[in-house]
């Protein structure tokens, strides 16, 4: 998979190079490409934005600049991603379908936003375009919501994980519910036992305790995620808690 960013502040995204997506870059598993703004720009002072038509506070990036760099850097069958607080809410399942893509492309705003022409410009060209927010907060620009999404996708692709187990049972995925909590050696720490069933070697029942606390854990932080549950994934003892 190709991941090009284009910010103003391309030493917003250095943790890319660190960790898993960096190692991924590395190993040519992931192809990773930061690129600066303002060497669209073409007056003397590089300006990315201007006044917003009809009055308000705060600037609008110019979508003559956002054209050519985007015109530059997308191939095509690319995914544009543009990270916005007015966007749809991402998700896992937005993780999932992103990571099919062969190219994404983040446009980081900041200020008041990317004039709305650009991602008009994009939609009407056939661009797969889509406007995404991560949560009910306003950051100041779309950098850190990028490195949020990009590290949220990068592991979906073949190759980056090690261990693609880790990827089955974790929260959000197909159960559907969080995870469970987790324990490891020494089995007595601080007074604090690691629960028995663990210790016991009985499998099925490991498995059941392990939903049972998959479970409660969700009723009682997520009740939301309950209610969206599909009953058809439901068994008699879930449905007993
Ligand atoms: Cl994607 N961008 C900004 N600027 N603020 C946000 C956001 C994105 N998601 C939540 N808040």
């Amino acid at each position: 998979m190709r991941i090009d960013v284009i910010s103003i502040f391309p030493e917003y995204l250095a943790p890319l190079h660190l960790s898993l997506v960096g190692k991924a870059v590395a190993t040519g598993v992931l192809d990773l490409a930061v690129h600066d703004l303002r060497t669209w720009a073409t007056d003397r002072h590089r300006t990315v934005d201007d006044t917003p038509f009809g009055g308000g506070a705060g600037m609008v990036m110019r979508p003559d600049v956002w054209g050519s760099a985007l015109s530059d850097v997308l191939a095509p069958g690319a995914t544009l991603v543009i990270p916005t607080p007015s966007g749809e809410r991402f998700t896992q399942r937005t993780a999932e379908s992103l990571a099919v893509s062969s190219q994404l492309v983040f446009a980081c705003g900041r200020y008041e936003g990317i004039d709305s022409r650009v991602v008009e410009q994009h939609r009407r060209d056939g661009v797969d375009v889509r406007e995404v927010s991560i949560g009910d907060y306003v950051l100041n620009g779309g950098e850190v919501a990028a490195l949020v999404m990009i590290e949220a996708v990068a592991r979906l692709v073949p190759g980056v994980i090690g261990n693609p187990q880790s990827l089955v049972e974790e929260s959000h995925g197909a159960a559907g519910l969080l995870e469970y909590p987790v324990y490891t050696k020494p089995p007595t720490w601080d007074g604090l036992d690691v629960p028995d069933v663990l210790l016991s070697g009985h499998h099925a029942k490991i498995v059941r305790w392990r939903r049972d606390q998959s479970i409660t854990r969700t009723l009682e932080r997520r009740p939301d995620m309950i209610e969206a549950l599909d009953p058809q994934s439901t068994d008699k003892a879930d449905r007993a808690l």
